[in-house]
C-alpha cells in the first residue's frame, strides 16, 4: 500500500518514522509520501505568481474562519492520486471511521490523505473527485472537535497498516482483540501476581483454559454492558440484577 498525505504541517508526520508504521515500511509493506500542500499554491488561479502561497480564502455567504481553496487542493490531488487510490478527507462531518472501514481501506492500493484546516476544504473537491470516478471518503474519528485532519489521519493511518497482512507477525493478536467481535476486551494481567494489595483473578492462574475463556467471555459482556451498551443489541437481557 501506498500511502499519501496532503497537509499544510508536514513536520507532524515525521513520527510516523519512529511509531509501529516503522516496521511496515522496513517490510516494504507500505510507503509514505508527506507532501506540503503550499508547493501547489505558487501560482494563482489565474496563473498569477503568490508569493505567500495562500491556500484559503474567506467563505461564500459569510461567517466565521476560512475555507480552503479547491484550486490548490485539485492541482495536489491531480499529482498525488492514483489509478485505484481512495481519497479520505478528515471531517467533523463525516462518516464515522471503525474497525470496519480500517479492514476495508487497508486493501487499497493507495490512500491519499487530504488534510484540512481553519473551518475545512471547499465541498466541490470532494465532489469533483467523486464525480471522476474516484472513491471519496468525508471520515469522523469521532464526535469530538478537532483542529485539522491530521491527527485524524494519523490514527486512521495507524489503525489501516497494523491489518495489512504480514505486518503485526501475529495474526491472532488481532482476531482475538476488541471491536472485532462487537465486544470490549478483557482486562489483562502480568506479573506479579499480587502487586500493591491487588491480586489476579485466581482462574487465571489456574491453568483450566475452558474455565479462563468463559470467564474472559463474562467479562466482556459486563465490560461492554456498563461502558458502551451501545454496541449490544437493543435489551440483550440481563436480568434485574444486572
Ligand atoms: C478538519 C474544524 C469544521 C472544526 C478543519 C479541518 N473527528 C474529527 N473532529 N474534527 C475533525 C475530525 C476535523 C477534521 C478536519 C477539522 C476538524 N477542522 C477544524 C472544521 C468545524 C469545526
Amino acid at each position: 500500500m501506498r500511502i499519501d498525505v496532503i497537509t499544510i504541517f508536514p513536520e507532524f508526520f515525521q513520527v510516523l518514522d519512529v511509531s509501529l508504521l516503522g516496521k511496515a515500511r522496513q517490510a516494504a509493506l507500505v510507503q509514505t509520501h508527506v507532501h506540503q500542500l503550499r508547493e501547489w499554491a505558487a501560482t494563482k488561479a489565474d496563473g498569477t505568481p503568490d508569493p505567500h502561497r495562500t491556500v484559503d480564502d474567506a467563505p461564500f455567504g459569510g461567517g466565521a474562519g476560512m475555507v480552503m481553496k479547491p484550486d490548490v487542493w485539485g492541482k495536489a490531488l491531480d499529482d498525488v492520486l492514483q489509478d485505484g487510490g481512495v481519497l479520505v478527507i478528515p471531517s467533523p462531518a463525516g462518516v464515522r471511521f471503525t474497525q470496519a472501514l480500517a479492514a476495508e481501506l487497508s486493501s487499497a492500493p493507495q490512500l491519499v490523505f487530504a488534510c484540512g484546516r481553519y473551518e475545512g476544504i471547499d465541498a466541490r473537491v470532494a465532489e469533483h473527485y467523486a464525480q471522476q470516478g474516484v472513491r471519496v471518503l468525508e471520515v469522523s474519528l469521532g464526535d469530538y472537535v478537532l483542529n485539522g485532519g491530521e491527527v485524524a489521519a494519523f490514527a486512521m493511518i495507524e489503525a489501516v497498516t497494523r491489518l495489512i497482512p504480514g505486518f503485526m507477525g501475529n495474526a491472532e493478536s488481532i482476531v482475538e482483540e476488541s471491536h472485532s467481535d462487537g465486544l470490549l476486551e478483557y482486562p489483562s494481567y502480568t506479573r506479579p501476581a499480587s502487586w500493591r494489595g491487588l491480586d489476579v483473578p485466581d482462574v487465571l492462574l489456574s491453568g483450566h483454559h475452558g474455565k479462563v475463556a468463559q470467564w474472559r467471555a463474562e467479562q466482556q459482556l459486563s465490560r461492554t454492558r456498563e461502558r458502551r451498551p451501545d454496541l449490544l443489541p437493543p435489551d440483550a437481557g440481563g436480568g434485574l440484577d444486572a
